[in-house]
C-alpha cells in the first residue's frame, strides 16, 4: 500500500468545523446555494450570476461526501471554479477534458450525471478516479501522474485526422508538469502547428508538498508578476501563454479559457498553456490552514455539518441536485 493509499484508508482528521464558504479570504456575505446541475449543457446555460451559488453547494457536498469515505478532498476544492468554468466552455465529451492523474476529477463526475458521488471509492461505487464504465465524460482512466498531455494532444491529432472540429483539454497540476512525460508531450506539442490542444496548467504550488525545482521557480516568477506573459518559458518553446489568471474568479476564468479557445483554433499556432492559481483546499478552513498538504487526500473524518444534513433529510431527500434533467445512468459498474 503506498503512503497515499494508507492516509485514505486510515480515519486521520480529527473533529473539525465543517464550514466550507466563499474560497476568498475576504468574501463578504457567501452566496446562497445554488443546486447542482448535473449535465453540462444545462449548466452552460445557467446565468453568469448563480455559479457562486453552485461553486458553494458543490463544496458542502465534498466536505460531506468525503468524511464518510475519504478521499482527495484538498485537490477537489482547489478546483472546484476551474471545473465549472472548462465545462461552461469545452462541449464535453465531444471536446475531451482530460484531468492528469484523474484524483482531482471529483467535480468534474459531479457536473456530468455523479452528482452524489454515490458509494465513492468503495466496490460498485463511483471510482476515486476517471472511470470510462461510469461516463462518457472519462475518456482517459488513468491514477499515474503526468499523461494527460500526450493523452489530450493525442485526441487532438485524431480529432483533425478525421475532420472533427472542437479543442482537446489536459488539466494538469504543477507538480504532474515535473513528470518526464509531461514534459516530453509538451515538447511535442509546442512545434505541432495547427493543434487545438489546451493545456490548463492547475498551479497550487505544490503536489503533496510544495513543488520544487526550476519550473516551480519560473511559476513562482510568472505568479509574482517578476516575468511577464510574453517572457515565459512556454511561449519561449512555441506554445501560446494565457495568464496567469485567478482559478476562484469564475468570470475571469471564462475569459482565459473563451481566450485559450480562441488562440487554440488559430491554425498557425501550436498548443496553447493556461496558467492558472488555484489553492489547495479552498474554502475549507481546516484544509487551507493544514501546512502539511493541505488535505491531499484524507480517511474519513467526523463532520458536525454532515450530522445536520442527516436529520435535516428525513422524511423526504434533501435537494442538493438540479431536477435540470435526470442523471446519465452509468453503463456499467
Ligand atoms: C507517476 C506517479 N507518481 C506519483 C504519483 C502520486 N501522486 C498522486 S497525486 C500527486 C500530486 C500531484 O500534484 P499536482 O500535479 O500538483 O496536483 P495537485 O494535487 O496539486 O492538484 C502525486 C505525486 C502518481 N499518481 N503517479
Ligand atoms: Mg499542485
Amino acid at each position: 500500500m503506498s503512503t497515499t493509499e494508507q492516509r485514505l484508508a486510515t480515519p486521520s482528521r480529527g473533529r473539525e468545523e465543517v464550514t466550507p464558504s466563499a474560497p476568498a479570504a475576504d468574501a463578504a456575505t457567501p452566496p446562497s446555494e445554488v443546486p447542482i446541475c448535473a449535465d453540462p449543457e444545462a449548466l452552460r446555460g445557467l446565468p453568469a450570476e448563480q455559479l457562486p451559488g453552485l461553486a458553494r453547494t458543490l463544496r458542502r457536498r465534498l466536505v460531506e461526501i468525503c468524511s464518510l469515505s475519504g478521499g482527495h478532498l484538498g485537490p477537489n476544492l482547489g478546483v472546484v471554479e476551474l471545473t465549472i468554468a472548462l465545462h461552461r466552455e469545452f462541449r464535453s465529451p465531444a471536446e475531451p477534458i482530460v484531468f492528469d492523474t484523474g484524483h482531482q476529477a471529483y467535480v468534474h463526475k459531479m457536473l456530468t450525471g455523479r452528482a452524489d458521488l454515490a458509494g465513492l471509492r468503495t466496490a460498485g461505487g463511483i471510482a476515486g478516479y476517471p472511470d470510462r464504465g461510469e461516463s462518457a465524460h472519462d475518456l482517459v482512466e488513468n491514477s499515474h501522474a503526468s499523461g494527460s498531455i500526450a493523452w489530450a494532444h493525442g485526441l487532438d491529432r485524431a480529432h483533425r485526422l478525421a475532420g472533427a472540429d472542437g479543442a482537446a483539454v489536459a488539466v494538469i497540476g504543477d507538480g504532474a508538469l515535473t513528470g518526464g512525460v509531461g514534459l516530453e508531450a509538451l515538447n511535442l506539442l509546442a512545434a505541432d502547428r495547427g493543434s487545438r490542444a489546451v493545456v490548463v496548467l492547475n498551479d497550487n504550488t505544490r503536489s503533496y508538498a510544495p513543488t520544487v525545482g526550476g519550473i516551480a521557480e519560473h511559476l513562482g516568477a510568472l505568479r509574482a508578476g517578476e516575468v511577464r506573459a510574453g517572457e515565459d518559458m512556454f511561449t519561449a518553446l512555441g506554445l501560446t501563454y494565457v495568464g496567469p489568471v485567478d482559478g476562484h474568479d469564475l468570470g475571469a476564468l471564462a475569459q482565459a479559457l473563451t481566450a485559450a479557445r480562441r488562440a487554440a483554433e488559430d491554425p498557425s499556432s501550436s498548443g496553447v498553456l493556461v496558467h492558472v492559481l488555484t489553492r489547495k483546499g479552498a474554502g475549507f478552513a481546516r484544509a487551507e490552514s493544514d501546512a502539511v498538504d493541505h488535505w491531499h487526500a484524507t480517511g474519513p473524518f467526523p463532520s458536525r455539518r454532515r450530522r445536520r444534513s442527516r436529520r435535516r433529510r428525513r422524511p423526504g431527500p434533501r435537494g442538493s441536485v438540479r431536477p435540470c434533467s435526470p442523471p446519465r445512468a452509468p453503463t456499467s459498474g
